[in-house]
Protein backbone atom coordinates (compact mmCIF):
# COMPACT_ATOMS: atom_id res chain seq x y z
CA UNK A 1 0.00 0.00 0.00
CA UNK A 2 2.95 2.06 0.40
CA UNK A 3 3.35 2.72 -3.47
CA UNK A 4 -0.60 4.34 -3.64
CA UNK A 5 1.12 7.30 -3.82
CA UNK A 6 3.59 7.03 -6.52
CA UNK A 7 0.53 5.06 -8.34
CA UNK A 8 -1.84 8.25 -8.48
CA UNK A 9 1.64 10.53 -9.49
CA UNK A 10 2.22 8.19 -12.18
CA UNK A 11 -1.56 8.21 -13.26
CA UNK A 12 -1.41 11.96 -13.52
CA UNK A 13 1.13 12.28 -15.26
CA UNK A 14 0.08 9.55 -18.07
CA UNK A 15 -3.39 11.88 -17.49
CA UNK A 16 -1.36 15.40 -18.43
CA UNK A 17 -0.01 14.05 -21.34
CA UNK A 18 -2.77 12.31 -23.19
CA UNK A 19 -4.01 13.87 -26.02
CA UNK A 20 -6.87 12.72 -26.96
CA UNK A 21 -10.03 11.49 -25.65
CA UNK A 22 -9.33 7.94 -26.63
CA UNK A 23 -5.88 7.67 -25.09
CA UNK A 24 -7.54 9.35 -21.49
CA UNK A 25 -10.13 6.30 -21.40
CA UNK A 26 -7.23 3.64 -21.64
CA UNK A 27 -5.07 5.47 -18.49
CA UNK A 28 -8.80 5.12 -17.05
CA UNK A 29 -9.28 1.44 -17.91
CA UNK A 30 -5.34 0.95 -16.68
CA UNK A 31 -6.24 2.46 -12.94
CA UNK A 32 -9.72 1.90 -12.62
CA UNK A 33 -10.95 -0.53 -14.92
CA UNK A 34 -11.64 -4.28 -14.07
CA UNK A 35 -8.16 -5.09 -13.62
CA UNK A 36 -6.63 -1.59 -13.01
CA UNK A 37 -3.86 -1.28 -10.58
CA UNK A 38 -6.23 0.58 -8.16
CA UNK A 39 -9.24 -1.80 -8.41
CA UNK A 40 -6.45 -4.69 -7.85
CA UNK A 41 -5.40 -3.05 -4.55
CA UNK A 42 -9.22 -2.95 -3.90
CA UNK A 43 -9.55 -6.47 -4.69
CA UNK A 44 -6.33 -7.54 -2.71
CA UNK A 45 -8.01 -5.81 1.25
CA UNK A 46 -9.13 -9.46 1.86
CA UNK A 47 -5.71 -10.02 3.09
CA UNK A 48 -6.24 -7.02 5.97
CA UNK A 49 -7.37 -6.74 9.29
CA UNK A 50 -10.73 -4.77 10.01
CA UNK A 51 -8.85 -1.73 11.02
CA UNK A 52 -6.28 -2.06 8.05
CA UNK A 53 -9.15 -2.17 5.85
CA UNK A 54 -11.15 0.77 7.06
CA UNK A 55 -7.98 2.69 6.06
CA UNK A 56 -6.85 1.62 3.15
CA UNK A 57 -10.26 1.21 2.18
CA UNK A 58 -9.94 5.20 2.65
CA UNK A 59 -6.32 5.69 1.28
CA UNK A 60 -7.48 3.79 -1.97
CA UNK A 61 -10.98 5.63 -3.06
CA UNK A 62 -9.81 8.62 -2.25
CA UNK A 63 -6.60 7.91 -4.64
CA UNK A 64 -9.96 6.74 -7.25
CA UNK A 65 -11.56 10.10 -7.04
CA UNK A 66 -8.33 12.02 -7.27
CA UNK A 67 -7.79 10.20 -10.73
CA UNK A 68 -11.27 9.76 -11.98
CA UNK A 69 -11.54 14.10 -11.27
CA UNK A 70 -8.33 14.60 -13.27
CA UNK A 71 -9.55 12.41 -15.86
CA UNK A 72 -12.93 14.06 -16.19
CA UNK A 73 -11.40 17.85 -16.11
CA UNK A 74 -8.77 16.20 -18.96
CA UNK A 75 -11.41 15.12 -20.94
CA UNK A 76 -13.51 18.66 -21.00
CA UNK A 77 -10.52 19.90 -21.99
CA UNK A 78 -9.39 17.43 -24.62
CA UNK A 79 -13.12 16.88 -25.86
CA UNK A 80 -13.79 20.83 -26.71
CA UNK A 81 -10.32 21.40 -28.35
CA UNK A 82 -11.07 17.94 -30.20
CA UNK A 83 -14.45 19.37 -31.68
CA UNK A 84 -12.53 22.50 -32.49
CA UNK A 85 -9.94 20.52 -34.76
CA UNK A 86 -12.65 18.58 -36.37
CA UNK A 87 -15.17 21.84 -36.81
CA UNK A 88 -12.14 23.09 -38.39
CA UNK A 89 -11.06 20.28 -40.91
CA UNK A 90 -14.76 19.48 -41.34
CA UNK A 91 -15.69 22.94 -42.35
CA UNK A 92 -18.02 22.94 -45.32
CA UNK A 93 -18.84 25.56 -47.99
CA UNK A 94 -22.05 25.62 -48.54
CA UNK A 95 -22.07 27.92 -51.73
CA UNK A 96 -21.35 24.75 -53.41
CA UNK A 97 -24.01 22.77 -51.91
CA UNK A 98 -26.71 24.21 -54.48
CA UNK A 99 -26.60 22.59 -57.61
CA UNK A 100 -28.64 25.09 -59.46
CA UNK A 101 -25.43 27.15 -61.34
CA UNK A 102 -26.91 30.88 -61.42
CA UNK A 103 -25.15 32.96 -63.92
CA UNK A 104 -23.56 35.95 -61.69
CA UNK A 105 -24.51 39.33 -62.97
CA UNK A 106 -22.94 42.71 -62.70
CA UNK A 107 -23.07 46.30 -62.50
CA UNK A 108 -23.40 47.60 -66.19
CA UNK A 109 -20.41 49.93 -67.16
CA UNK A 110 -22.09 53.16 -66.95
CA UNK A 111 -23.03 52.78 -63.44
CA UNK A 112 -19.65 51.06 -62.52
CA UNK A 113 -18.41 54.67 -63.50
CA UNK A 114 -20.49 56.61 -61.94
CA UNK A 115 -19.93 54.66 -58.62
CA UNK A 116 -16.25 54.97 -59.20
CA UNK A 117 -16.38 58.65 -60.01
CA UNK A 118 -19.26 59.47 -57.08
CA UNK A 119 -16.44 57.60 -54.58
CA UNK A 120 -13.97 60.31 -55.58
CA UNK A 121 -16.16 63.04 -54.75
CA UNK A 122 -17.60 61.15 -51.53
CA UNK A 123 -14.08 61.44 -50.58
CA UNK A 124 -14.10 65.03 -51.32
CA UNK A 125 -17.05 65.67 -48.75
CA UNK A 126 -19.74 65.65 -51.35
CA UNK A 127 -23.36 64.36 -50.42
CA UNK A 128 -24.97 62.43 -53.43
CA UNK A 129 -28.77 63.67 -53.89
CA UNK A 130 -31.48 62.66 -56.68
CA UNK A 131 -34.01 64.63 -58.60
CA UNK A 132 -36.75 63.27 -60.96
CA UNK A 133 -36.58 63.02 -64.71
CA UNK A 134 -39.24 64.72 -65.38
CA UNK A 135 -39.14 68.27 -64.55
CA UNK A 136 -40.94 71.75 -65.21
CA UNK A 137 -39.11 74.88 -67.09
CA UNK A 138 -38.54 76.55 -64.46
CA UNK A 139 -36.27 73.85 -62.77
CA UNK A 140 -34.43 72.82 -66.43
CA UNK A 141 -34.01 76.34 -67.57
CA UNK A 142 -35.22 79.39 -65.54
CA UNK A 143 -33.82 78.97 -62.75
CA UNK A 144 -30.79 78.45 -64.34
CA UNK A 145 -30.47 81.25 -66.12
CA UNK A 146 -31.50 80.17 -69.38
CA UNK A 147 -32.77 83.03 -71.46
CA UNK A 148 -36.67 83.00 -73.04
CA UNK A 149 -34.80 82.61 -76.01
CA UNK A 150 -31.85 79.98 -75.54
CA UNK A 151 -31.54 77.47 -78.50
CA UNK A 152 -31.29 74.69 -75.63
CA UNK A 153 -35.49 75.75 -74.80
CA UNK A 154 -36.04 74.86 -79.03
CA UNK A 155 -38.59 71.72 -79.12
CA UNK A 156 -35.59 70.71 -81.64
CA UNK A 157 -33.67 70.00 -78.41
CA UNK A 158 -35.76 69.17 -75.43
CA UNK A 159 -38.21 66.42 -75.07
CA UNK A 160 -41.56 68.61 -73.74
CA UNK A 161 -44.11 66.55 -72.59
CA UNK A 162 -47.70 66.38 -73.37
CA UNK A 163 -49.06 69.50 -73.09
CA UNK A 164 -45.65 71.91 -72.67
CA UNK A 165 -45.75 72.05 -69.23
CA UNK A 166 -43.30 69.51 -68.36
CA UNK A 167 -40.02 68.41 -69.62
CA UNK A 168 -37.64 65.50 -69.53
CA UNK A 169 -34.23 67.10 -67.77
CA UNK A 170 -31.68 68.01 -70.18
CA UNK A 171 -29.27 68.17 -67.42
CA UNK A 172 -29.08 66.59 -63.47
CA UNK A 173 -28.84 70.58 -62.51
CA UNK A 174 -32.29 70.98 -61.65
CA UNK A 175 -31.63 68.81 -58.88
CA UNK A 176 -29.42 71.12 -57.29
CA UNK A 177 -32.05 73.79 -57.47
CA UNK A 178 -34.57 71.36 -55.57
CA UNK A 179 -31.38 70.89 -53.10
CA UNK A 180 -31.20 74.47 -52.64
CA UNK A 181 -34.57 75.19 -52.23
CA UNK A 182 -34.56 72.94 -49.13
CA UNK A 183 -31.74 73.79 -47.63
CA UNK A 184 -29.33 76.83 -46.69
CA UNK A 185 -25.41 76.56 -47.51
CA UNK A 186 -22.72 74.89 -46.95
CA UNK A 187 -23.94 73.00 -49.73
CA UNK A 188 -21.76 70.05 -51.15
CA UNK A 189 -23.37 67.78 -53.48
CA UNK A 190 -23.03 65.55 -56.58
CA UNK A 191 -26.48 64.52 -58.69
CA UNK A 192 -25.71 61.21 -60.74
CA UNK A 193 -28.75 60.25 -63.16
CA UNK A 194 -30.11 60.31 -66.65
CA UNK A 195 -30.79 62.98 -68.67
CA UNK A 196 -32.25 63.42 -72.52
CA UNK A 197 -31.50 65.58 -75.54
CA UNK A 198 -34.07 65.45 -78.40
CA UNK A 199 -31.31 64.96 -80.73
CA UNK A 200 -30.26 61.91 -83.41
CA UNK A 201 -27.79 59.45 -82.31
CA UNK A 202 -24.72 58.25 -84.23
CA UNK A 203 -21.01 57.33 -82.54
CA UNK A 204 -20.47 60.13 -80.07
CA UNK A 205 -24.45 61.36 -79.57
CA UNK A 206 -27.13 59.50 -77.92
CA UNK A 207 -30.70 60.73 -76.89
CA UNK A 208 -30.23 59.69 -73.44
CA UNK A 209 -27.00 59.79 -71.47
CA UNK A 210 -25.87 60.03 -68.44
CA UNK A 211 -24.41 63.00 -66.26
CA UNK A 212 -22.70 63.71 -62.98
CA UNK A 213 -23.05 66.93 -61.84
CA UNK A 214 -21.35 68.85 -58.73
CA UNK A 215 -21.98 71.62 -56.64
CA UNK A 216 -20.53 73.83 -53.73
CA UNK A 217 -22.28 76.53 -51.91
CA UNK A 218 -20.87 78.84 -48.82
CA UNK A 219 -19.25 81.47 -47.85
CA UNK A 220 -15.91 82.78 -49.62
CA UNK A 221 -16.32 79.34 -52.26
CA UNK A 222 -13.41 80.53 -54.74
CA UNK A 223 -12.06 79.58 -57.93
CA UNK A 224 -9.40 78.01 -56.09
CA UNK A 225 -11.77 75.35 -54.22
CA UNK A 226 -13.17 74.83 -57.56
CA UNK A 227 -9.87 74.00 -59.52
CA UNK A 228 -8.28 72.30 -55.99
CA UNK A 229 -11.16 69.49 -55.70
CA UNK A 230 -11.45 69.25 -59.84
CA UNK A 231 -7.65 68.96 -59.87
CA UNK A 232 -7.96 66.25 -57.21
CA UNK A 233 -10.93 64.44 -59.06
CA UNK A 234 -8.89 64.17 -62.43
CA UNK A 235 -5.34 62.66 -60.55
CA UNK A 236 -7.65 60.47 -58.40
CA UNK A 237 -9.43 58.94 -61.85
CA UNK A 238 -6.87 59.21 -64.49
CA UNK A 239 -3.28 58.81 -62.84
CA UNK A 240 -1.64 61.60 -60.66
CA UNK A 241 1.40 61.79 -62.97
CA UNK A 242 -1.08 63.59 -65.41
CA UNK A 243 -1.31 67.22 -66.15
CA UNK A 244 -4.67 69.26 -65.91
CA UNK A 245 -5.13 72.63 -67.40
CA UNK A 246 -8.84 74.52 -67.12
CA UNK A 247 -9.54 76.55 -70.97
CA UNK A 248 -12.53 79.05 -70.22
CA UNK A 249 -15.77 78.72 -72.06
CA UNK A 250 -19.49 79.50 -71.61
CA UNK A 251 -22.32 78.03 -69.73
CA UNK A 252 -25.78 80.16 -68.97
CA UNK A 253 -25.54 79.17 -65.43
CA UNK A 254 -21.33 79.76 -64.42
CA UNK A 255 -19.38 82.94 -65.02
CA UNK A 256 -17.04 82.70 -65.26
CA UNK A 257 -17.20 79.24 -66.80
CA UNK A 258 -14.31 76.41 -67.92
CA UNK A 259 -13.75 73.26 -69.54
CA UNK A 260 -10.94 70.93 -68.41
CA UNK A 261 -8.39 68.93 -69.97
CA UNK A 262 -6.29 66.28 -68.62
CA UNK A 263 -3.11 64.99 -70.70
CA UNK A 264 -3.91 62.28 -72.78
CA UNK A 265 -3.78 59.38 -70.87
CA UNK A 266 -2.35 57.08 -73.76
CA UNK A 267 0.59 59.34 -75.32
CA UNK A 268 0.97 61.13 -72.10
CA UNK A 269 0.56 64.61 -74.09
CA UNK A 270 2.96 63.80 -76.95
CA UNK A 271 -0.61 63.42 -79.39
CA UNK A 272 -2.05 60.53 -80.79
CA UNK A 273 -5.65 59.29 -82.38
CA UNK A 274 -7.35 59.88 -78.45
CA UNK A 275 -6.41 63.17 -78.42
CA UNK A 276 -6.47 64.30 -81.80
CA UNK A 277 -3.07 65.40 -82.01
CA UNK A 278 -3.26 67.85 -79.39
CA UNK A 279 -2.10 66.15 -76.13
CA UNK A 280 -5.08 66.94 -73.87
CA UNK A 281 -8.24 65.43 -73.38
CA UNK A 282 -11.65 67.15 -72.19
CA UNK A 283 -13.19 65.60 -69.25
CA UNK A 284 -15.53 67.89 -67.61
CA UNK A 285 -17.28 71.78 -67.83
CA UNK A 286 -17.23 73.82 -64.47
CA UNK A 287 -17.72 77.56 -63.32
CA UNK A 288 -18.77 79.72 -60.17
CA UNK A 289 -22.58 79.59 -59.99
CA UNK A 290 -24.30 82.64 -61.55
CA UNK A 291 -25.46 85.04 -59.19
CA UNK A 292 -29.00 85.05 -61.21
CA UNK A 293 -28.78 81.08 -60.33
CA UNK A 294 -28.26 82.09 -56.59
CA UNK A 295 -31.05 84.70 -56.38
CA UNK A 296 -33.94 82.38 -58.03
CA UNK A 297 -32.88 79.72 -55.15
CA UNK A 298 -32.79 83.19 -52.72
CA UNK A 299 -29.86 82.57 -51.71
CA UNK A 300 -28.11 86.35 -50.66
CA UNK A 301 -25.68 86.04 -53.15
CA UNK A 302 -23.73 88.62 -51.68
CA UNK A 303 -23.12 86.56 -49.27
CA UNK A 304 -22.85 83.41 -50.59
CA UNK A 305 -20.34 82.07 -53.65
CA UNK A 306 -20.52 78.81 -55.33
CA UNK A 307 -18.57 76.47 -57.56
CA UNK A 308 -20.28 73.82 -59.92
CA UNK A 309 -19.31 71.06 -62.83
CA UNK A 310 -21.07 68.60 -64.98
CA UNK A 311 -19.13 64.91 -66.21
CA UNK A 312 -20.68 63.44 -68.95
CA UNK A 313 -20.43 59.72 -67.65
CA UNK A 314 -20.98 57.96 -71.20
CA UNK A 315 -17.84 60.18 -71.81
CA UNK A 316 -15.53 59.34 -69.27
CA UNK A 317 -16.52 55.14 -70.17
CA UNK A 318 -15.29 55.30 -73.63
CA UNK A 319 -12.28 56.86 -72.13
CA UNK A 320 -11.75 54.88 -69.62
CA UNK A 321 -12.44 51.67 -71.67
CA UNK A 322 -11.15 52.97 -75.02
CA UNK A 323 -14.50 52.51 -76.66
CA UNK A 324 -16.18 54.56 -80.18
CA UNK A 325 -19.19 54.03 -80.31
CA UNK A 326 -21.46 55.34 -77.30
CA UNK A 327 -24.65 53.14 -78.49
CA UNK A 328 -22.73 50.12 -77.32
CA UNK A 329 -23.65 51.04 -73.92
CA UNK A 330 -27.63 51.08 -74.72
CA UNK A 331 -27.50 47.84 -76.86
CA UNK A 332 -27.44 45.70 -73.77
CA UNK A 333 -25.33 43.14 -76.21
CA UNK A 334 -24.25 40.50 -73.51
CA UNK A 335 -21.06 39.85 -75.89
CA UNK A 336 -20.57 43.65 -74.94
CA UNK A 337 -21.57 44.09 -71.35
CA UNK A 338 -19.91 40.61 -70.23
CA UNK A 339 -16.41 42.20 -71.05
CA UNK A 340 -16.69 44.58 -67.66
C1 LIG B 1 -26.36 74.61 -60.65
C2 LIG B 1 -25.55 75.59 -61.14
C3 LIG B 1 -24.58 75.30 -62.06
C4 LIG B 1 -23.19 72.47 -63.84
C5 LIG B 1 -22.24 72.53 -64.96
C6 LIG B 1 -21.21 72.02 -66.84
C7 LIG B 1 -20.54 73.12 -66.51
C8 LIG B 1 -20.95 71.22 -68.06
C9 LIG B 1 -21.52 69.35 -69.39
C10 LIG B 1 -20.48 68.31 -69.17
C11 LIG B 1 -20.62 67.28 -70.22
C12 LIG B 1 -22.76 68.66 -69.74
O1 LIG B 1 -22.81 66.06 -69.87
S1 LIG B 1 -22.28 67.17 -70.55
O2 LIG B 1 -22.52 67.34 -71.91
N1 LIG B 1 -21.71 70.16 -68.25
O3 LIG B 1 -20.09 71.54 -68.81
N2 LIG B 1 -22.19 71.67 -65.97
S2 LIG B 1 -21.10 73.72 -65.07
O4 LIG B 1 -23.43 73.75 -63.39
C13 LIG B 1 -24.41 74.01 -62.50
C14 LIG B 1 -25.22 73.02 -62.01
C15 LIG B 1 -26.21 73.32 -61.09
C16 LIG B 1 -27.42 74.92 -59.68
Amino acid sequence: MNNVEEIVKQASEKIKTANSVESLESVKTEYLGKNGEITKLLKSMSDYSVEEKKKIGALLNSAKKEIDEEIIKRKGFLSSSEIEEKMKKEKIDFSSAFSFNFPKGHFHPISQTIEDISAIFKSLGFETAQGPEIETDWYNFEALNHPADHPARDIQDTFYLEGMKNLLRTHTSPGQIHVMENQQPPIKVIVPGRVYRNEASDASHSSTFHQIEGLSVDKNITFIDLKSALTLYARNFFGNDLETRFRPSYFPFTEPSAEMDVQCFFCKGKGCGVCKGTGWIEILGCGMVHHNVLKAVKYDSEKYTGFAFGIGVERIAMLKYGLDDIRLFYENDLRFLKQF
